[in-house]
């Protein structure tokens, strides 16, 4: 399976690795490292960017609006201001496909004339004029699945079956997004882990994730989210080895991205998965 991203092209015979940019003072992780004295720095974000191609990362996926629980949304504007930079500077120095992580239609249309790639929307281009500001780029896009918004997500998320409910929605998305007219291929699908979810309703998902490479190429992004707190007691810091352990299972189980803050480590442990697989 080859998939054009812009200029562009992959294949996907491996799973490829997509390095986490965020260009935000308030992630959960590395939110605030690409900011001095409270002012995004352009050149930290592009250190920051050449450091994870150096690394092995086939993706940047380049955010400017926090998703963890409970963040404050910004203004369509800002959201540019933030991003916009970023992916010209990228797109002029680096061999990466850009991928932009936003659910705003202004920002799909003119990240797409910056050079990205690829639109990941953690709300699946169910904001208004998203669609068409995603079918207008002609660039692949990742439908994901979340209950609510980042702002009330897990507040008491409830599903009967969540695999089946999840692949319901995801198959409804991607149906939408094909009658709009991007074609099929270049539709990737997200259960979405952590969005909405509870540590039970990720388990499950990912024990199944399988189930979901029959409607697309399927994102991961696992790389340490909260539910690993929850279940070992560790910090953001100190969730690199749980990580590395749910991708790899991921990818044995069909992942074709794995969305992740360590590119190196997880270049390595692909690597040797590889190798023994
Ligand atoms: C932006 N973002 C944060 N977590 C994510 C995940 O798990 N998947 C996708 N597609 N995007 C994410």
């Amino acid at each position: 399976m080859q998939i054009e991203f812009g200029s562009r092209v992959l294949d996907f015979v491996h799973p490829r690795i997509m390095g986490v940019l965020n260009v935000t003072p308030d992630s959960f992780y590395d939110g605030g490292a690409c900011y001095e004295n409270g002012v995004l720095n352009l050149d930290l974000a592009l250190r920051h960017a050449e450091r994870l191609v150096a690394e092995g990362a086939d993706f940047l996926d380049i955010g400017g609006e926090s998703t963890r629980p409970g963040a404050a949304p910004v203004s369509p504007e800002e959201e540019c201001d933030r991003v916009l930079p970023v992916v010209r500077a990228v797109a002029e120095r680096l061999d990466v496909v850009i991928s932009v992580d936003t659910s705003n239609p202004l920002l799909m249309r003119e990240a797409a004339i910056a050079g990205a790639g690829l639109i990941n929307d953690v709300r699946s281009l169910q904001v208004p004029g998203a669609l068409a500001a995603a079918v207008a780029s002609g660039l692949p896009v990742c439908v994901m699945h979340m209950i609510g918004t980042p702002a009330n997500m897990q507040q008491e998320p409830k599903y009967d079956d969540v695999v089946r409910e999840v692949k319901d929605f995801l198959a409804e998305r991607k149906q939408e997004c094909i009658g709009a007219g991007i074609s099929a291929e270049k539709i990737f699908v997200d259960p979405g882990i952590g969005f909405g979810k509870t540590d039970a309703h990720n388990l499950e998902l990912l024990k199944n994730l399988n189930q979901f490479c029959s409607l697309g190429p399927v994102l991961l992004g696992v790389s340490r989210k909260s539910m690993f707190g929850r279940l070992l007691g560790r910090a953001p810091s100190e969730r690199l080895p749980a990580s590395l352990a749910a991708g790899l299972i991921g990818c044995q189980k069909g992942a074709s991205i794995l969305r992740v803050h360590d590119v190196a480590a997880t270049r390595d442990a692909l690597e040797i998965w590889r190798l023994i697989g």
